[in-house]
């Protein structure tokens, strides 16, 4: 855990209290901090014990006490700034809205000397930073990932002097953050997503633009090229740094290579593996070795997993494509040879009413399965394009496409949706995926043990 003197005897308010709330508490704590917590779930706040000297803990929620005198409200990212009364509860106090990010830039001057990598976008982000850290590791440098990747940074132990904390931050992140100097700052695309917590589009990509606002002279940035507003707030940067600072990468360069990385597959892979490079080598890892190091990346659960091969067929689970843009890619990734191979499993909790990302791809598609909430609406728009099966449940869709697959074929669930209609989250949901066509499977592989 990252402990630091200069919360001493401060005083702070934690509202909500899941892994980043509770990891912050503990590091206040252990850090000699006055800490008040709170989190309207009861379960949550029972928690707090287990984390840390919780007779150390005032339980109290910051929306009604007294905050005047405190220094800061750590708010957890999943708490909506944009209607939640916290924001002026504590503007009423005058006192800044902050989260555990933030708490680690203001801890960052007494850990042994290191830098730090901030990595954001819409989608690619958890590829992009355990890419990168792999790539450093190869490279013999120490590092740490942290943040929206699902590890609160603070409860990770500090590195020795030379490290490199890489950190993968979300919008909501960027938000509550004032003054974390990255060394080298990325961001990897921007489209349509969590536009409840933002008052448009233009202020959610202005929130990953805030990234860049808050480096100092002569640290380095990052950017794909793939849409245009990542590309106007790479440009922006671009003229405001010393030339050499600000790289735009494409991947054109990595092209001829992206068939030595069998988990790298796909147009979005080029973008994360182009970001990722840029970003070693804005730290001084040398060609030879990263060029080594993206054959041996293993790839993430959930992203285009391929969990099974079954007479001929490929099973592949990206409940991680949450949004139509992530999933875009997934089904370009599969070309027709020469019939349309995909089986594809979509729907869940919708982030929109269309699906005008994916559109130009229907041409790889062999047929479809809708599941869950938008399973309905996604079923009108695809009728007209290719074969749609109304399969509800995700059981009916897997036992569906299985039957109608053959050799060549892909049967991928890429949902273009979030969970939470059917699923705890997305992890839930590609473990149901892969259980599933396991037990499916079974009895085949029986037989051919038989
Ligand atoms: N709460 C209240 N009052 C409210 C609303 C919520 O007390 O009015 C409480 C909830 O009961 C809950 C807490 O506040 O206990 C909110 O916690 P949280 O949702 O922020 O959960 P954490 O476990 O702290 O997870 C957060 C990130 N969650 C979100 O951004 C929603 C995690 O990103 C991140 O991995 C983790 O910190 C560690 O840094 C997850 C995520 O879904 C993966 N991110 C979004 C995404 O990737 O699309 C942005
Ligand atoms: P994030 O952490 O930003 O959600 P992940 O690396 O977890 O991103 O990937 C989530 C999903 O987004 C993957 O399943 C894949 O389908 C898609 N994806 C990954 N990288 C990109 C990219 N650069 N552009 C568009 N979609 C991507």
């Amino acid at each position: 855990m990252i402990v630091s003197p200069v919360f001493a005897g401060k005083r702070y308010a934690v509202l909500g209290l899941a892994r980043s709330g509770l990891t912050a508490v503990a590091t206040l704590v252990e850090s000699g901090a006055h800490v008040m917590a709170w989190d309207s779930r009861d379960e949550a706040r029972q928690q707090l014990c287990e984390w840390t000297d919780c007779g150390k803990v005032e339980l109290a929620d910051p929306v009604t006490a007294d905050l005047s005198g405190y220094d800061g409200v750590v708010v957890s990212p999943g708490i909506p700034l944009n209607r939640h009364p916290i924001a002026e509860a504590a503007a009423r106090a005058a006192v800044p809205v902050i989260g555990d990010i933030e708490l680690f830039a203001l801890a960052r001057a007494d850990l042994p000397a290191h830098r730090v990598v901030g990595i954001t976008g819409t989608n690619g982000k958890s590829t992009t930073t355990s890419l990168v850290q792999h790539l450093l590791e190869c490279a013999e440098v120490p590092s740490r990932v942290g943040g929206n990747i699902g590890v609160p940074v603070l409860g990770t132990d500090p590195l020795p002097a030379g490290g490199v904390y890489v950190l993968e931050l979300s919008s909501y992140q960027i938000d509550l953050t004032r003054s974390l100097d990255c060394e080298v700052a990325a961001l990897l695309n921007i489209t349509p997503d969590h536009l409840d917590r933002y008052d448009g589009f233009e202020a959610y990509a202005a929130s990953k633009a805030r990234l860049f606002e808050m480096q100092t002279r002569g640290r380095s940035a990052v950017f794909g090229m793939g849409d245009k507003e990542t590309r106007a707030i790479g440009h922006i940067e671009a003229a405001r740094r010393a030339p050499g600072l600000v790289r735009l990468v494409d991947g054109a360069d990595l092209a001829g290579i992206q068939k030595e990385w069998p988990s790298l597959q796909g147009p979005h892979n080029l973008q994360n593996a182009a970001v990722a490079v840029a970003i070693v080598e804005a730290l001084g890892v040398r060609k030879a070795a990263w060029r080594k190091a993206l054959r041996t990346f293993s790839g993430l659960p959930h992203r285009m997993e391929r969990v099974a091969e079954a007479n001929g067929v490929t099973y592949i689970n990206d409940s991680k494509a949450t949004n139509p843009a992530s999933t875009a890619p997934a089904i370009a990734a599969f070309p027709p040879d020469p019939e349309p191979r995909i089986h594809w499993i979509l729907g869940g909790l919708p982030k929109g009413d269309n699906l005008d990302e994916c559109a130009p791809h229907f041409g790889n598609i062999a047929a479809a399965y809708t599941i869950g909430d938008a399973g309905p609406r996604f079923a009108e728009i695809l009728a007209p394009h290719m074969p749609v099966h109304n399969s509800e449940m995700m059981a009916e869709a897997i036992r569906e496409a299985m039957a109608a697959a053959g050799p060549g074929d892909v049967v991928m669930l890429s949902p273009a949706c979030a969970s939470f209609d059917q699923f705890r989250d997305y992890e839930a949901r590609g473990q149901a995926f892969r259980q599933i066509v396991e037990a499916l499977l079974a009895p085949d592989e029986e037989e051919a043990r038989r």
